[in-house]
């Protein structure tokens, strides 16, 4: 298989309402969609990197630097063997996972539409539908937080997700669990504390949380394994763990007991299923993790969490959680809590073109 043509575009989609975390607020999306032609197939990726970079170094604008000046060029009319061997010749640069899993994730979707096989069967993985959960954002104050997980428990999703920072976490949330007593609920700190809030952190480890995703600095793996030593609540790292060889050194360190993959964080597919496989080696759950993709990155993320080691609900929410109207058809919908799967091959959702164009504010194209 060689890509003839690949064509970068940013669209702007401004989720339905703002969602804050411990680090800032977003509500206008700038997604990056990447489409690669061979034979005649159509592959879709989309890039996760943020409009700032509080969640990572990476932001939209280095993504398209670093997409149209290093990583896009090479690859038209390169001709590659399987999907592990896509960034082959782009293998000398560093970091920039995002980036990376964008192109790296159309190919992957491109390769099963060759083969005429749905992606999470071509990934390796199993045909039932998917469990999954939801995220909730900071909420203006504990009243709409509890009714707002109300209304996604009555949707069906398996379990919730609470944003946490300073000033809104142990009270918030022991509140919570006074209303929902039996919920699967769990935290999530997007790295807003340090060691020196041992005394707080330990207040959350007696609400009988699922998990405390990312409580420290998202460098910081053995301030997370002193952490761990001290508390019965797993840890799961999200923002610490960019490649396999960070989930190695965390794993060694118990720095986490759960890992959550965001294949858009880690520079794909082929790099979430050596995590994945890794965690599972370890008997370390794992869980698929979201970056408020639209329908293109969500296609990609729930064919991963197919696989078996995803043994925990993934932040894989319907289209209806972000959007007023999805840019794919069929639009993601849970069925009796869960989200089935797409039969079609590679992604098996449809992007809107009309809808896509409508949205663009910038393309680039290589080749053809
Ligand atoms: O930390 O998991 C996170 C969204 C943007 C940036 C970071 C995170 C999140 C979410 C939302 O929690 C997950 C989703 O539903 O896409
Ligand atoms: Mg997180």
């Amino acid at each position: 298989m060689r890509p003839s043509r690949i064509e970068l575009r940013e669209i702007r989609l401004p989720l339905r309402e703002i969602f804050e975390i411990s680090s800032g607020a977003r509500q206008n999306r700038r997604v990056l969609l990447l489409r690669v032609e061979s034979e005649g197939a159509v592959g879709w990726g989309e890039c996760v990197a943020a409009e700032d970079p509080g969640y990572s170094y990476e932001t939209t604008e280095t993504a398209w630097h670093v997409l149209t000046d290093f990583l896009l060029p090479p690859l038209v009319g390169h001709e590659m063997g399987g999907p592990e061997e896509i960034l082959e010749p782009v293998s000398w640069v560093r970091g920039h996972q995002m980036a990376r899993a964008g192109i790296e994730m159309a190919i992957w979707d491109l390769h099963a539409k060759l083969l005429g096989m749905p992606l999470w069967e071509f990934l390796g993985g199993r045909g039932d539908p998917v469990e999954v959960g939801v995220s909730v954002g900071l909420q203006p104050d504990d009243d709409t937080l509890a009714r707002k997980v109300e209304e996604y428990l009555t949707q069906g999703y398996a379990r919730v997700k609470i944003k946490i920072k300073p000033g809104r976490d142990v009270a918030m949330l022991s509140r919570l669990r006074d209303r929902f007593p039996q919920t699967p609920l769990m935290a999530d700190a997007n790295s807003a504390y340090t060691l020196d809030d041992l005394p707080l952190l330990k207040e959350l480890d007696d609400l009988g949380l699922m998990m405390i995703e990312q409580p420290l600095g998202h460098e910081d793996l053995l301030e997370h394994s002193r952490l761990q030593s001290e508390l019965k609540t797993p840890i799961c790292l999200d923002e610490s763990i960019r490649s396999v060889g960070d989930a190695r050194l965390a794993l060694e360190l118990d720095s986490t007991r759960v890992v959550n993959i965001k294949p858009g964080r880690v520079g794909g597919h082929a790099s979430s299923r050596a995590i994945h496989d890794l965690c599972r080696e370890q008997g370390i759950p794992v869980w698929c993790g979201g970056m408020l993709e639209s329908g293109v990155g969500r296609a990609h993320n729930l064919a991963l969490a197919t696989l078996p080691g995803f043994s925990l609900p993934g932040d894989i929410s319907a289209s209806r959680r972000y959007w007023k109207e999805d840019i794919v058809s069929p639009e993601f919908e849970l069925e009796d809590g869960r989200m089935p799967l797409p039969q079609d091959p590679g992604i098996g959702v449809e992007p809107n073109l009309d809808r896509i164009e409508a949205l663009t504010y910038r393309v680039e194209t290589f080749g053809g």
